[in-house]
Order: C-alpha cells, then sequence, then structure tokens
C-alpha cells in the first residue's frame, strides 16, 4: 500500500487532518488504534474558539456545528462564593466562543470521512513508524491477526499523548517541558437543562465548573484530589459539592439528576519540542498537553492540523517546503501563549494543597482587579477568544 500522508491517531487532529488533505487533493490513511465505538464514547473538551469554528467549516463539517453549537458571548467567573465577572469575548476579542462537544466534532469527521470514502483504519495494533530520517518512511500494524505495511512520503503524529510518534524522535533532539498539577477534575455528563452560561467557579473547597453540550445536556466538573477513585463519588456527594462551590443564586439553577458518565483526569501542562522530526509531523496531544481550565487543547490541535495542512498542501500543490519547514515554529508559537494562559488560570481558579490564607487572598484580589479594570479584562478575553492565526 502507498498514500502521502501516513497519520497515526484517529483523534479529532488526525481526522480533521485527513478530512482537510483530501479536500485539497492530498490523500492520507488514519491509523487508529481503538475502535470506533471507543473514540467516540470519550467525553472531552466542549468549547471552541471562532478560529476552530472557522477550520472546521472550512473543512466542511460545520453544519451540525452551525445548527447545534451554541454561540456565546463568552463565560462567567465566580469567586469568594458570590462575586462575579463576565470574560465578554465578543466584546473585548470580537469573537464569541462555541459550546460543541468534542465528541460531536468527532461524529461529524468520521461521518465526512465515510462519505468521502476516506481511508480510516480502526483497531490498528502495534502501529510502528519507520525510517522518519529518510526520504522514503512507512508504517507498520497488525490487524486481524495480520502485518500491514503503508509507505508514504510524510508521517503526521497525531496519536495523543500516550502515541508512539513522539517515541521515535531522538532524546539529543526532543526537549520537553513539563507541570504537573496536585489535583484532577471529576467530571460529569447528565442529562439535565445546562445553566445558560458556561461558568467557573473559585471557591475555598476547590475549583468547579458548569458547561453544557446540547440544550438537554450539561457537563459539570470539580477540582478532586489525585487519590480519589470514582466509587468515593456517588452521584449525591457531586451535587452537593458542586452546587457548595458556586455562589447560591447559581447553585439554585442547576438542574441535578444522574450522571450517564463520570471520569477523572488528571491536570497537566507539558510541551515537546520541536514538532518536526525530518519526515515527521507532530500535531495536537502528540506534542502538548494544557490544562483544561482555558479550553485550549481541542482548539490547539486544530489550530496546529491547520498550520500542518497548509504546508502539505502547499508542498503538493508548489513542490515549495516553506510552510513544513516553518511548521514547528509557527505551531509552537501559538502553543506556548496557550500554555502560558492555561497555567496561569489554572493558578488563578484552584485551590493548592498548602496554600495559605495569604495565597487565597492574592488569588482573591488578582480576580477583584480584573473585574474593576476594562484593561485587564481585555488582556484575559483575547486570549480565551485564541489569538487570530499567524
Ligand atoms: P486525542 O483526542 O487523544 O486523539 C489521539 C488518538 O490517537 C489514538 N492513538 C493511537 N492510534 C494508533 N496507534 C497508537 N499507538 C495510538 N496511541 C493513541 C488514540 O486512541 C486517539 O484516538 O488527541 P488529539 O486528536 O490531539 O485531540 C486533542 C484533544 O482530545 C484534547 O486536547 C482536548 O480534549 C483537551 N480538552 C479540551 N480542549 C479544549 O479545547 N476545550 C475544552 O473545553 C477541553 N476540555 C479537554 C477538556 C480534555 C479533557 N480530558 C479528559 C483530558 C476536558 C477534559 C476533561
Ligand atoms: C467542557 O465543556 O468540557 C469544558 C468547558 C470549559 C473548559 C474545559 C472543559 O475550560
Amino acid at each position: 500500500m502507498r498514500t502521502q500522508v501516513g497519520i497515526i491517531g484517529g483523534g479529532p487532529a488526525g481526522l480533521l487532518l485527513s478530512q482537510i488533505l483530501h479536500r485539497n487533493g492530498v490523500e492520507s490513511v488514519v491509523l487508529e488504534r481503538r475502535s470506533r465505538e471507543y473514540v467516540l464514547g470519550r467525553i472531552r473538551a466542549g468549547v471552541l474558539e471562532w478560529g476552530s469554528v472557522e477550520v472546521l467549516r472550512n473543512a466542511g463539517v460545520g453544519e451540525r456545528l452551525d445548527r447545534e453549537g451554541r454561540i456565546h458571548d463568552g463565560s462567567r467567573i465566580a469567586w469568594a462564593g458570590r462575586r462575579q465577572l463576565f470574560i465578554d469575548t465578543r466584546k473585548y476579542a470580537g469573537r464569541p466562543m462555541v459550546a460543541y462537544g468534542q465528541t460531536q466534532i468527532t461524529e461529524d469527521l468520521y461521518a465526512a470521512r465515510d462519505a468521502m470514502g476516506g481511508g480510516v483504519i480502526d483497531e490498528a495494533e502495534e502501529v510502528t513508524p519507520h525510517g522518519v530520517d529518510t526520504g522514503a518512511p512507512w508504517l507498520t500494524w497488525r490487524k486481524d491477526d495480520r502485518e500491514h505495511r503503508v509507505d508514504c512520503d510524510f508521517i503526521a503524529g497525531c496519536d495523543g499523548f500516550h502515541g508512539v510518534s513522539r517515541q521515535v524522535i531522538p532524546p539529543t533532539v526532543l526537549s520537553t517541558r513539563e507541570k504537573v498539577y496536585p489535583f484532577g477534575w471529576l467530571g460529569i455528563l447528565s442529562r439535565t437543562p445546562p445553566l445558560d452560561d458556561i461558568v467557573y467557579a473559585a471557591h475555598d473547597r476547590g475549583f468547579a465548573l458548569a458547561s453544557q453540550r446540547s440544550p438537554a445536556l450539561s457537563r459539570y466538573y470539580v477540582q478532586c484530589s489525585l487519590d480519589d477513585r470514582l466509587e468515593s463519588w456517588p452521584d449525591e456527594r457531586f451535587w452537593e459539592e458542586l452546587k457548595a462551590r458556586f455562589p447560591g443564586e447559581i447553585a439554585e439553577r442547576i438542574v441535578t439528576g444522574p450522571s450517564i458518565e463520570k471520569s477523572i483526569a488528571p491536570l497537566r501542562s507539558f510541551v515537546a519540542e520541536p514538532m518536526r522530526h525530518e519526515r515527521l509531523f507532530l500535531a495536537g496531544d502528540a506534542a502538548h498537553i494544557v490544562p483544561p481550565t482555558g479550553a485550549k487543547g481541542l482548539n490547539l490541535a486544530i489550530s496546529d492540523v491547520h498550520y500542518l495542512s497548509r504546508a502539505l498542501i502547499e508542498f503538493y500543490a508548489t513542490g515549495s517546503a516553506r510552510y513544513l519547514d516553518e511548521y514547528s515554529d509557527t505551531a509552537l508559537g501559538r502553543v506556548w501563549g496557550a500554555a502560558r494562559f492555561s497555567w496561569w488560570l489554572t493558578m488563578l481558579l484552584h485551590r493548592f494543597p498548602g496554600q495559605t490564607a495569604f495565597d487565597r487572598r492574592m488569588q482573591e484580589a488578582e480576580l477583584d482587579y480584573i473585574a474593576s479594570s476594562e484593561h485587564a479584562r481585555r488582556v484575559m478575553c483575547e486570549q480565551y477568544a485564541g489569538l487570530p492565526f499567524e
């Protein structure tokens, strides 16, 4: 088998890349380790920057997003049990945010790839990239007890944080920077009507977040300990703790009900650079992880794919490697900006072990300042809305 771009990973990054390449006459094959059912069962991101919406629309997968995605002028932050501010991205950055689930985006991408006869191979085991530092790389994998191989011009590593692509870059070439936070987020999905707004809460009991997937589907999170187990968080305890972290007038509007999904995610910042080694290009979580506080992970995966698809399309159309050569630097510029914002918002809104009363007051004073200063709100909104693509 032969293709132009071999893509490892069928999450949003890999599927979107193959979709954009296909629409521009570049062939690819996507190799996904899991079953489609498993990939579509994962509940992850829910908030899109306007720039991401435009990339998805231009890739021909904007129809349901335009119909069902909920446009928000921004998000709300509540703290000290009573104070609130609105991160008005429409007013201060000229762009709204859109609530639309990563699960739905993945469904839309699978449907689009199927309709175009796109090659997505699922349940591909032991996917291995070879010869990335030669002019002719190839991929091998096992499926149905047989060994398979595809030769390609380039390999795109879109296989998430635990993938294999990053591992083939020699340690002498790759630098990684990491920060692990001493807590996680416990998230639930429930078939209940969400609040009108997306609301972040900083409370002495810990951080909480109210988000949404559709008019009938809510997504909520509470900061939890890394030692917490799902068994110790029955629904009743979750709802009680969630409501305790929001100001009374918000808590009383939260509609509770049985959870239909519940999971714990640790929080981490991680950046690997460069995002290219010879014929291998990394995109999305394969190259970087941000804590979810800033809602940036999926948006970064989409912006990486925007830059990488542009580079590959230009290469096949004109023979110019200009954008391929610039890819790592261009993508990393946006990645570090989002990594900084996500780190800052995480430090501002969470409760840290060993934090003193003084530390807490510093967080509150910063939130009070943002609420009182239009300059500070503008700075925050510009980053929450997502910096424009180059
Ligand atoms: P993914 O989604 O992890 O997909 C990688 C795919 O590669 C497959 N794979 C392999 N395939 C073949 N061979 C191998 N060896 C393989 N190893 C792995 C995997 O099965 C998988 O299908 O990475 P991608 O495509 O880069 O997408 C990144 C996003 O998923 C991620 O950044 C976001 O979900 C982060 N995130 C959020 N981002 C936002 O922009 N806005 C949000 O509101 C937001 N909320 C969140 C989030 C992430 C969360 N969790 C659980 C980490 C909320 C949470 C709770
Ligand atoms: C979500 O809806 O899952 C979500 C929303 C905002 C965030 C993180 C996650 O910052």
